[in-house]
C-alpha cells in the first residue's frame, strides 16, 4: 500500500494511543473508523506500548484502513504497519529523537514493505507542558517566534523531509495558530500536518485555511467518538 500525505486534497487522521485503547475495544473503534473514514489512522503514543503488533494485527482484522506508525520511540516501531511517519524532532536538540533511535529500526524499515514518509516533526508551545516535551526534555518553540519555526521547517524541507508537522502537543490547550500555520506554509512546498488540540470544526477550519494538507486528532475522538464522522466530512467537503 502506498501511502501519501497528498498536496492536492485536505486530509485527516485519527491518532490512536494503544496504552488508552484495550483490545477489547478495538472493534468499537474500528466501527467508528470505517463509519467515518479518515484518509489514515495514525498508531503511537508518548508512554510505554506494550505489543504494538498485537495491536495493529487486530486493528487490522476490522479495518481496511491505512494504519501508519506514528512512534514515540523506536519500540512503537511494528513492521505490521502499512507505513510510518518516520519522525526526526528537529525543533529539538535531543540526537536520540534526531537520528538515535532511528538508526535502530532503518535496517529493519529498509527491508519492509512499509511506505516511509520522512517527517520534521516541530514541538511548538500549546499552552501546557507536553507529554512529547516530558519526554524528549525538547520544548516546544513559542507560537510568537514564528521566524524559528519558518527556518526549522525550512530547514527539514532542504534536509531532505517529506513533510512537516506542527505539533501543539496531545491535548494542547492552545492548538498551532493560523498565523504560524500560514507563515510555514508560505515558505515550503511539502506537505503540511497540523496536530494537537484540534477539538472542533472551527479548530479544523483554521488549521486547514491556514494552509494545512492534514489535521491529526487523537484526544478529542477518545471521548467524543461520534464527532469522528462529521469532523471527517468536513475535512473531505472543504473548499476554501
Ligand atoms: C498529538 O497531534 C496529536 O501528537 C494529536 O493531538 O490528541 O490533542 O488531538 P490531540
Amino acid at each position: 500500500m502506498k501511502i501519501n500525505i497528498n498536496r492536492h486534497k485536505k486530509q485527516i487522521a485519527v491518532l490512536l494511543d494503544p496504552a488508552k485503547i484495550s483490545l477489547d475495544d478495538i472493534p468499537s473503534v474500528c466501527s467508528h473508523l470505517n463509519n467515518a473514514l479518515p484518509d489514515m489512522v495514525l498508531i503511537g503514543g508518548s508512554g510505554e506500548i506494550n505489543n504494538i503488533n498485537n495491536f495493529i494485527t487486530q486493528l487490522k482484522t476490522k479495518t481496511a484502513l491505512p494504519i501508519i506508525l506514528f512512534p514515540g520511540n523506536v519500540n512503537q516501531v511494528s513492521l505490521c504497519a502499512d507505513g510510518i511517519l518516520l519522525l526526526s524532532l528537529i525543533s529539538g536538540r535531543n540526537p536520540e529523537l534526531l537520528i538515535g533511535q532511528h538508526t535502530r529500526c532503518s535496517v529493519a524499515l529498509k527491508r519492509s514493505n512499509l511506505s516511509i514518509i520522512p517527517t520534521g516533526y516541530i514541538l511548538i508551545d500549546g499552552g501546557k507542558l507536553s507529554s512529547v516535551e516530558k519526554a524528549s526534555g525538547c520544548r516546544g518553540i513559542s507560537q510568537s517566534d514564528i521566524e524559528t519555526i519558518v527556518s526549522t521547517a525550512v530547514a527539514g524541507e532542504l534536509l531532505g523531509m517529506r513533510a512537516i508537522y506542527l505539533e501543539a502537543g496531545s491535548g494542547a490547550l492552545i492548538p498551532v495558530s493560523d498565523k504560524v500555520i500560514k507563515a510555514v506554509r508560505q515558505v515550503i512546498d511539502i506537505p503540511l500536518i497540523v496536530g494537537g488540540g484540534l477539538r472542533n470544526k472551527t479548530d479544523i477550519k483554521k488549521a486547514l485555511d491556514g494552509g494545512a494538507d492534514m489535521v491529526v486528532i487523537g484526544n478529542h475522538f477518545e471521548q467524543n467518538a461520534d464527532d469522528m464522522a462529521d469532523f471527517c466530512r468536513f475535512v473531505h467537503d472543504y473548499a476554501k
